[in-house]
């Protein structure tokens, strides 16, 4: 069982690598942002509380997020492994999961964090928002909050994955080939 971590700050690619790895590897694709967009789209309550963070490039409260992966996991039979891809993003996430993961003798392989300078992360977000509708890729400021909420409440899980000897940090910037490269060695030594 291989089970990945896919991290970085709003824009490093994580949703674009998920593609490749589920499909180089065969996991089982978990995205706490596409799973909230799809409970928005379909008028949830659920989706109208987490629109209002979502909005304002602020996070969804863990207890929503955490419930939406316990219930995936426990729902979810046969899969070779799972990428999280955008969770957890807080300590108090990361620790839920564990306790999950760790309930199933299924603990986390690799954490892969992709390293992407600032710059590089506004071009592609608002290149991002001019095609995708998603209101929070639109603005500005809004970007400026989500990657300030990231390194204030999302960065901090480095030295947690580290602590377990289980972070891998990836160089993020380059085509999206060369990236899926890289990650596909890191992920073959697991
Ligand atoms: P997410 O959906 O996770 O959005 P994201 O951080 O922007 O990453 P994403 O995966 O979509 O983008 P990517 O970097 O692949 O979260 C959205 C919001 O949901 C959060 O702000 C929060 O409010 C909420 N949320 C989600 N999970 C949560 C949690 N666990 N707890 C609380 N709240 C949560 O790609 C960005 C762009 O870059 C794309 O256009 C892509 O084409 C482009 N790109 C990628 N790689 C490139 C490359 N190598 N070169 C050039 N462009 C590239």
């Amino acid at each position: 069982m291989l089970n990945l971590i896919l991290f970085g700050p709003p824009g490093a690619g994580k949703g674009t690598q998920a593609e490749f790895l589920i499909e180089t590897f065969g996991l089982v694709h978990l995205s706490t942002g596409d799973l909230l967009r799809s409970e928005i789209a379909a008028s949830s309550p659920l989706g109208t509380e987490a629109k209002r963070y979502m909005d304002n490039g602020e996070l969804v409260p863990d207890s929503v997020v955490i419930g939406m992966i316990k219930n995936k996991l426990e729902n979810t039979n046969d899969a070779k492994g799972f990428i999280f891809d955008g969770f957890p993003r807080t300590v108090a996430q990361a620790e839920a999961l564990d306790q999950l993961l760790n309930n199933n003798g299924t603990p986390i392989s690799g954490m892969l964090s992709l390293e992407v300078d600032k710059p590089e992360l506004v071009a592609r977000l608002l290149n991002r928002g001019k095609t995708s509708g998603r209101s929070d890729d639109q603005d500005e400021s809004v970007i400026e909050n989500r990657i300030n909420v990231y390194n204030e409440k999302t960065l901090p899980l480095k030295n947690y994955y580290s602590a377990q000897n289980k972070q891998f940090e990836i160089k993020g910037m380059g085509t999206i080939e060369e990236i899926a490269a890289r990650l596909s060695e890191v992920v073959k030594s697991l």
